[in-house]
């Protein structure tokens, strides 16, 4: 009988082979988590200057953008989009700088998916 066709208790040295089916945790490959960022509403913010952020910090067309104002100015709230989280807190910070220095209580924050 060939040494990988026996059993330890037959005498055979444990291989590397059998440590690393037995007790080595199979390596879990996990996706990043993914965030939100939230256009939140507020009483005060020109609905202009919104779309104009979401155009320059989010890349989107006026239509788009004149959509996700919208859904935040009637329901409180809007998802932007959805990023890594390194993305979605520069393009919130950005977001939140530009309504600051303009003067605005206009806000974006960030919270991860499910
Ligand atoms: N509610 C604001 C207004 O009536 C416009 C607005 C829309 C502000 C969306 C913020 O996220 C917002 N001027």
């Amino acid at each position: 009988m060939s040494l990988s066709g026996m059993t330890p208790d037959e005498g055979a040295a444990m291989t590397d082979s059998d440590i690393k089916a037995r007790t080595r945790a199979k390596p879990k490959v996990e996706r990043p988590k993914m965030y939100k960022v939230i256009l939140l509403n507020d009483d005060f913010t020109p609905r202009e200057f919104v779309v104009k952020v979401l155009k320059a910090e989010f890349g989107m067309g006026e239509d788009r953008a004149y959509a996700v104002m919208l859904t935040a100015h009637r329901k409180g709230v809007c998802v932007v989009a959805v990023y890594a989280k390194d993305i979605a807190e520069t393009k919130t910070d950005r977001a939140n700088d530009r309504a600051q220095r303009a003067g605005y209580p206009l806000r974006f924050t960030m919270e991860p998916e499910e």
